[in-house]
């Protein structure tokens, strides 16, 4: 199979699951079908998937990878310490672990192509990482507190694992005492969980900072303080990057690292 007839044999595969989609139309251009095959990844439910669909799907996202430029954690230059910045999407990023700011579901955003973190990580790394998430939270039995952190394979991005937590909603306000340590419990969930799988590099988004509202001037002086001082506890040197996503995060990151 050829990119657009596996594109397409994912979507027939997936519209098939669901007799909601009989009679749904398959747009005509390239543009329109990974649409429609993003937004039925994105609502898919958990589930045990078969062989078959796997093998099309990473076939797929492999070569969806190979299309993009990747770049590697080792290759980029620290600024303080080991603390480093990089600004881009975080599944195109080589980095021992990447995480991502979940909701306490814990297993990805539903909402067809939504433009958060979640929605970018759980596309591209593939179904398998649902139904991990999904297997996780039965054994724990109850929603994902804020501050926690989890961990999985990263399957089809560049990363080896993804490490999930859930940030304080802060909804644009003035953060509380409370938020200011959820948001720093995050931080050292993540750290910790790193360190126990022996990760030699660890990339955080900006959490909490998009559909949570948590200030980004604010949750970046948390990050670095926190990262900073969990690193100097430890004696590690692990590299840290700090991976923004806007502008507007690159240049207040840029003057804390200063
Ligand atoms: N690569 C790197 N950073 C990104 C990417 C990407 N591909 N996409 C967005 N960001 P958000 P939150 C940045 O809203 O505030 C979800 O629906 C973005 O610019 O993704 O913790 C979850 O399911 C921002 O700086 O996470 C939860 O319901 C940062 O990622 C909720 O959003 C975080 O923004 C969590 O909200």
């Amino acid at each position: 199979m050829n990119q657009t007839e596996r594109r397409r044999w994912l979507i027939d595969a997936l519209l098939a699951e669901d007799g909601r989609y009989a009679g749904t139309r398959i747009p005509l251009t390239e543009g329109g079908q990974k649409k429609l095959l993003r937004s039925l990844m994105n609502v898919r439910p958990p589930r045990e998937n078969d062989p078959e669909f796997l093998r099309v799907q990473d076939e797929y996202l492999g070569e969806e990878l190979a299309r993009k430029t990747v770049v590697r954690a080792d290759d980029l230059t620290p600024l303080r310490g080991s603390l480093t910045l990089w600004q881009g999407d975080i599944t195109t990023l080589a980095a021992d672990g990447i995480v991502n700011a979940a909701n306490s579901g814990m297993t990805g955003c539903y909402s067809p192509c939504h433009g958060c973190i979640d929605n970018c990580i759980h596309t591209y790394a593939g179904v398998q990482l649902r139904h991990d998430c999904a297997v996780l939270m039965r054994e724990q039995g109850h929603e994902e507190p804020a501050g926690g952190a989890k961990i999985t394979n990263a399957y089809n991005l560049p990363a080896k694992y993804v490490l999930h937590t859930v940030g304080p909603i802060v909804g644009g306000g003035e953060p509380t005492a409370q938020d200011r340590r959820l948001l720093a419990s995050c931080y050292t969930s993540c750290l910790d969980l790193a360190a126990e799988y022996g990760l030699g590099s660890l990339a955080f988004c900006c959490i909490s900072t998009g559909v949570f509202g948590y200030p980004q001037d604010k949750a970046a002086a948390v990050a670095v303080e926190t990262v900073e001082g969990w690193l100097a506890r430890h004696g590690s040197g692990m590299k840290v990057i700090f991976n923004v996503f806007r502008d507007s995060d690159l240049e207040i990151y840029r003057e804390l690292l200063a």
